[in-house]
């Protein structure tokens, strides 16, 4: 049936108990006063932006009523009353909205942008989409633990034309996973009406593409909201799938506080006044004879002091002390990872491929709550054969092939992280990942920072040109991701450092970027250690020793170097493999710089922008009275890679390289 704003709130009593009728008042009675308060606060300056959910209280109430304490909910921007109906104690939801140290992200993000483990939400990024796919891996990780808990994520009319929610809705229904996406339709994304926003006539007839089901309810109904939650929860446990429930509501107050309401005809908020979803329900329990005007007034004085006695304690409390080295400190999650590397043990000789594969095998071992995600890596092994076998040796829960879907498997990937494992991510391609930026860039490399909650995922990134592949097959992208404080990036040259950083990023904690040359994928080999051994991050490798010059130098870029040391036996180089670029082994750097004072950057990304131009610049700046020469770089030139070969031979640094280092060496 379809939901219209003329259709009266309609409650049905049913077989509830007085007890659960008046609880289910109490929780909505809560957000509506604290937001009255917040309003009140607001116009004297003392909370600086306030979402209202004003007029949608019955759904976030509804829906956290009706699940378990301990099934995760992902709520949005106007949830105050999951936050409250979880019993998070308001002095702490106050010090959040205030940026003081009492909330849960110590003022380092705002209001409703925070997550707590102990109360089971996974707070939202401002980007509202992501938060589905998120949604995904924590009910991924409920049904592989058969912990038998469903996931609940919001989203609102707006955030669902977002590519986000086709693709989280597509994968939870590919792979049966417990979620209920939560839509709630209140007529409004900021300024644009629902006939700008979208054309489906319910959003519950979007299931029937997905081949899932679909609800269309009324939002101003806490009963029926509770109901349907409760009911479909009951029934998702058991049977684990997706549902999507429209709950049809609206947006009583401007997108925010300070953008006003005057796009809206004044007439929807007479009609839609009388459905407000506090008074209607306490005239139902009134006529009820569960609710009388003495127990509405005793409530209302329980929450108002409340709400006073958690102000108090957060007015009082003093901002947050800026302190650099904290801030620093605690933008990843502490790990110590040893340096087994010359580890004594049998060796084999490995090319880099079966390196990488090694390493993932030795860590799915290790690991027993790792999950493998990537297109094509099951049965078929991935196109470059990396996973072969793994199905037989691991099984499919483990190794999982996904629909096409960046986005929503990288947040997949941090709801595994955030309900208890850990995952890895593979792009078919490092180019595809800009379908999947937000994730890695706003999700996994802020979420520490912001609410102390760390992204265990690996992202694997076949990468680079050489193979005559084109534009789109062949990008280096490392600096894209260098940029962004959060990330650990890996970036080895040999075998034996593909494995050794490959098992220690899954030891981290932390996210990182595992970047894998597909040209050196096969043409290089060595005697490597056979057992399971880690490189810690953060450490470089000097390849060669000489004292003319050095070369920084990563990935591919280590082979030019050696290549062109080959070609100049005279030249005696320091030849520096960083072998992570994040952290940068600046001290390995300054060190060659101090003795040779000639140095080049050198890698294969694109010039401008590249990563050579940080290190020179690092490099300038801490040892500028030894140098002797220019710093220099290269790097490819600053066009998209071309396919041709001959092009794109040009197109790469190697020969200018060359040239480059002959020039510093003569300088
Ligand atoms: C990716 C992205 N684009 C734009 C915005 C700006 N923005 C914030 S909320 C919003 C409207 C969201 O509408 P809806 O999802 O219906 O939720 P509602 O605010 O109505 O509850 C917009 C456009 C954003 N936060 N993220």
């Amino acid at each position: 049936m379809m939901i219209t704003a003329e259709m009266p709130v309609k409650f049905d009593r049913r077989k509830h108990k007085d007890n659960t009728l008046l609880e289910l008042y109490a929780n909505i009675l809560k957000p509506r006063m604290i937001e009255e308060k917040m309003l009140l606060l607001l116009r004297q300056g003392k909370v600086s932006k306030w979402f209202s959910g004003i007029g949608q209280e019955a759904i976030s109430v509804g829906v956290a009523y009706a699940l378990d304490k301990d099934e995760y909910i992902l709520p949005m921007h106007r949830n105050l009353g999951v936050f409250t109906t979880r019993g998070i104690p308001l002095n702490r939801l106050f010090s959040q909205f205030q940026g003081k140290p009492g909330g849960f992200t110590q003022g380092r993000d705002r209001s409703f942008h925070f997550g707590t483990q102990a109360f089971k939400i996974v707070g939202m990024i401002s980007h509202l989409g992501p938060q589905m796919g998120v949604a995904d891996g924590i009910a991924l990780a409920s049904k592989l633990k058969k912990d038998k808990k469903v996931t609940v994520v919001f989203t609102g009319d707006g955030g669902a034309s977002e590519g986000d929610f086709h693709e989280s809705i597509n994968t939870a229904a590919v792979w049966d996973l417990p979620v209920i996406f939560v839509i709630e339709n209140n007529g409004y994304g900021l300024s644009t009406p629902s006939n700008e926003q979208f054309r489906c006539k319910s959003f519950a007839d979007k299931a029937i593409g997905y081949g899932i089901e679909g609800l269309s309810i009324d939002g101003n109904n806490i009963l029926k909201v509770y109901e349907t939650v409760k009911n479909l929860a009951e029934s998702m446990r058991e049977n684990p799938r997706p549902v999507i429930l429209e709950c049809v509501t609206f947006r009583m107050r401007g997108h925010e506080e300070a953008s006003g309401t005057k796009y809206v005809p004044k007439e929807l908020f007479d009609v839609w006044g009388r459905k407000d979803p506090v008074s209607t329900f306490q005239k139902f329990l009134i006529n009820e004879g569960v609710l009388t005007e003495e127990l509405v007034e005793a409530h209302r004085a329980a929450i108002k002091k409340d709400i006073d006695t958690g102000l108090e304690v957060a007015f009082a409390e003093q901002s947050p002390r800026p302190e650099t080295q904290k801030e620093l400190a605690e933008l990843f999650e502490p790990v110590s990872i040893a340096d087994t590397s010359n580890h004594i043990g049998s060796k084999i000789n490995m090319r880099f491929i079966d390196a990488v594969s090694n390493a993932m095998k030795l860590a799915m071992q290790k690991h027993s709550n790792l999950v493998l995600m990537g297109q094509d890596i099951a049965d078929y092994g991935g196109v470059f054969k990396i996973t072969e076998g793994f199905v037989e040796q691991f099984g499919k829960d483990r190794v999982r092939n996904t629909p096409l879907c960046e986005s929503a498997i990288l947040g997949a990937g941090f709801g595994l992280s955030i309900n208890g494992h850990k995952a890895m991510v593979e792009m078919q391609f490092a180019d595809f990942v800009s379908e999947g930026m937000t994730q890695i860039v706003n999700n996994f490399a802020k979420s520490h920072y912001r609410w102390n909650q760390n992204a265990d995922v690996v992202v694997r990134m076949p990468t680079g040109a050489g193979t005559a592949s084109g534009p789109f097959h062949s990008q280096s992208n490392e600096a894209w991701f260098f940029k962004t404080p959060g990330l650990k990036i890996a970036y080895p040259a040999f075998p034996s450092d593909a494995k050794g950083l490959l098992l220690a990023a899954f030891e981290d904690p932390n996210p990182v970027m595992y970047f894998e040359h597909k040209a050196l994928y096969r043409s290089i080999n060595e005697e490597v250690i056979e057992d399971y051994f880690t490189i810690p991050f953060g450490k470089a490798r000097l390849v060669k020793e000489g004292n003319d010059l050095t070369i920084v130098a990563y990935g591919l870029a280590v082979h030019w170097a050696l290549e062109a040391l080959g070609e100049n036996p005279d030249l005696g180089a320091d030849l520096i493999d960083l072998r992570t670029l994040a952290p940068l082994d600046t001290e390995t750097i300054y060190t060659s710089v101090k003795k040779t004072g000639k140095v080049i950057v050198i890698h294969e990304d694109t010039l401008t922008g590249g990563i050579g131009g940080e290190i020179a610049s690092l490099i300038t700046e801490n040892c500028f009275n030894y140098l002797d020469a220019p710093v220099m770089r290269e790097g490819s030139l600053d066009t998209p890679v071309p396919m041709n070969a001959d092009l794109e031979h040009n197109f790469l640094p190697k020969e200018r390289f060359k040239e480059k280092l002959l020039r510093l060496w003569n300088y």
